[in-house]
């Protein structure tokens, strides 16, 4: 697939997606959402042999320093929620991707490139990265799920403060108060991801897909998570690999799974 805005690299089943905006800290203009749109319900699902997906940007100054000021300018509320509601369709693809998808934040990650990190299920950051939600700078919240986001991750105390002071966080902070996963040197983000994606790939491909599947439904309130769970857990306990699995761990073998 052709992508202006993105580059794709394979290497032995990790796929490393580059937001490639550099000149323009990598914001996210509707060519890139409509690209990763595309990424993540046409290109990567049918990928075989797919381990999981890094996300990053390109250059060593942002990770993603929000949705592109200058193309929302001319929004009228009516365009606006169109907008924003395709971009909760988008991140909701992401967060219910079924393999792990790991945000490699780089440098700034602000408003839209917060939100986005935040739909991928783990987070690392380099020393030099900054969290924010600075919508409110702009008269604007945030348009991308961050409302809702920042409060799962932070909780409600630090969640509303940030969301109304529109203040920055550093990498540490953000480590701090449960935002990130871990914290490395700039230019180690892409290899502390890939060691967690081989790690994870190593798992029961069906578990790791119900885990990402119950851990959400915990965060959505028109379903209850612990039935959610109830039923995933059935789905995996019926599957080849769970069998395969507890063999291996009796026989003291390491398991093959074959993701069925
Ligand atoms: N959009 C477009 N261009 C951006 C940008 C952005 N968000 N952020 C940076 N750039 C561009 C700058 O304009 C500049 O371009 P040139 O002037 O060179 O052409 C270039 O990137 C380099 O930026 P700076 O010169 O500003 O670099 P500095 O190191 O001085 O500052 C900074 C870095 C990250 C602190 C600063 O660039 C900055 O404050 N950027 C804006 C951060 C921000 O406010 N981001 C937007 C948050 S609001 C919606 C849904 C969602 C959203 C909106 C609507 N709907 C559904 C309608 C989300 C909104 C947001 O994300």
């Amino acid at each position: 697939m052709n992508y202006e805005n993105l580059l794709v690299q394979d290497s032995d089943g990790i796929l490393t997606v580059t937001i490639n905006r550099e000149k323009a800290l990598n914001a996210l203009n509707s060519q890139t959402m409509l690209e990763l749109q595309r990424f993540f319900s046409e290109d990567a699902p049918g990928r075989s042999g797919l381990k999981g997906i890094i996300l990053t940007g390109a250059g060593d100054k942002a990770f993603v320093a929000g949705a592109d000021i200058k193309e929302f300018l001319a929004l009228d509320a009516g365009q606006g929620q169109v907008m924003a509601q395709r971009g909760h369709d988008i991140f909701f693809l992401i967060e219910r991707f079924p393999k792990p998808v790991i945000a490699a934040v780089n440098g700034f990650a602000l408003g839209g490139g917060c939100e986005l990190a935040m739909a991928c299920h783990l987070r690392i950051a380099t020393e030099n990265a900054r969290f924010g939600q600075p919508e409110v700078n702009l008269g604007l919240i945030p348009g991308y799920g961050g409302t809702q986001r920042l409060i799962q991750y932070l909780g409600k105390t630090k969640a509303i403060e940030l969301l109304m002071t529109a203040d920055m966080i550093g990498a540490e902070e953000a480590y701090r108060l449960g935002l990130v996963n871990y914290v490395v040197p700039p230019g180690q983000e892409t290899a502390k991801a890939t060691e967690l994606i081989r790690k994870i790939s190593s798992k029961g491909p069906v578990a790791i897909a119900k885990v990402i599947e119950s851990v959400n439904a915990y965060f959505q309130y028109d379903e209850d998570g612990f039935a959610r769970e109830v039923k995933a857990f059935g789905d995996t306990t019926g599957t080849e690999d769970f069998r395969e699995g507890a063999a291996a761990f009796i026989e003291k073998r390491k398991p093959d799974f074959k993701g069925r």
